[in-house]
């Protein structure tokens, strides 16, 4: 008989690092597994989109990079109110893929200065174990595998990704469209009710999939939620999704 999948109570029990225990925690009060993509180019559709998706959201996923205006007072000192606001934690998904020592300046250094703001943030594993270290007043998520069309992620990859993210302290997950071990936090971008692919290469699933066939934890969703008209009720529509997804995921 197939097992069914680990709880959110279950992985709480067993979480090590305190990003987890946050994100599960948040998950549960919340009963909301999604995280929105941030994906949008200024401060103020940034901070807008946090005041409307937050109550709705355990995390909100920024590529701080793509903000043509920021500035730490005016872009970040009210993003981070926002997410004490409406209890989501902030994942900046930088990607890091260098060397260490390039690694911890990208972090600490430069105009955005992730490390003073971010709860989590993803990386590559690529450039090896020690790569790692530098993240160690944050959680990581380990890019185990990516959901864009003809990505370099094959099993090989993901199988050596893993060992890596598996044995690392400061990982607390990985962005993967495979399932994970239950040690580890299972992200899953490339989610959208709509369409199956956006003509650059994403792919999209459904909460559904990702939840049945992936035991996913947490779905990630950008244009699904910052391009429809109405980004809150979009965003209430993906949480209800993603919980009654995880929910009969749960039962088998
Ligand atoms: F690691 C990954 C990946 O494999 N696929 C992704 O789509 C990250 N992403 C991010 O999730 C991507 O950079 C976007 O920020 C977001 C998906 O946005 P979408 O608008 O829902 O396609």
């Amino acid at each position: 008989e197939e097992k069914t999948r680990c709880s959110y109570e279950q992985k709480l029990k067993n979480a090590q690092h305190s990003v987890s225990k946050k994100l599960l925690e948040t998950a549960l009060a919340k009963q909301s597994n999604l995280i929105a993509s941030a994906d949008v180019t200024t401060t103020q559709e940034l901070l807008e989109l946090a005041e409307k998706v937050g109550p709705h959201i355990i995390a909100l996923k920024t590529h701080i990079d793509i903000i043509s205006d920021f500035e730490y007072e005016k872009t970040i000192v009210p993003l981070k109110a926002l997410a004490a606001k409406h209890q989501f934690l902030l994942m900046e998904d930088r990607k890091f893929a260098d060397i260490g020592n390039t690694q911890e300046l990208q972090f600490t250094s430069g105009v955005f200065k992730i490390t003073d703001w971010a709860d989590f943030v993803t990386s590559q594993v690529i450039g090896g174990f020690e790569s790692l270290d530098c993240f160690n007043n944050v959680g990581v998520v380990a890019i185990i595998g990516m959901s864009s069309k003809g990505t370099l992620t094959t099993n090989d990859y993901r199988e050596e990704a893993l060992k890596i993210a598996l044995s690392h302290p400061n990982v607390i997950g990985g962005v993967s469209q495979n399932q994970l071990p239950d040690e580890i936090l299972l992200f899953t971008p490339g989610v959208n009710l709509a369409d199956s692919g956006d003509g650059k290469g994403q792919q999209y699933n459904t909460p559904e999939h990702v939840f049945k066939n992936l035991h996913t934890d947490f779905i990630i969703v950008g244009r699904g939620i910052y391009k429809a008209a109405n980004a809150e009720e979009a965003a209430i529509t993906y949480k209800n999704e993603g919980w009654k997804a995880y929910v009969n995921s749960l039962e088998k």
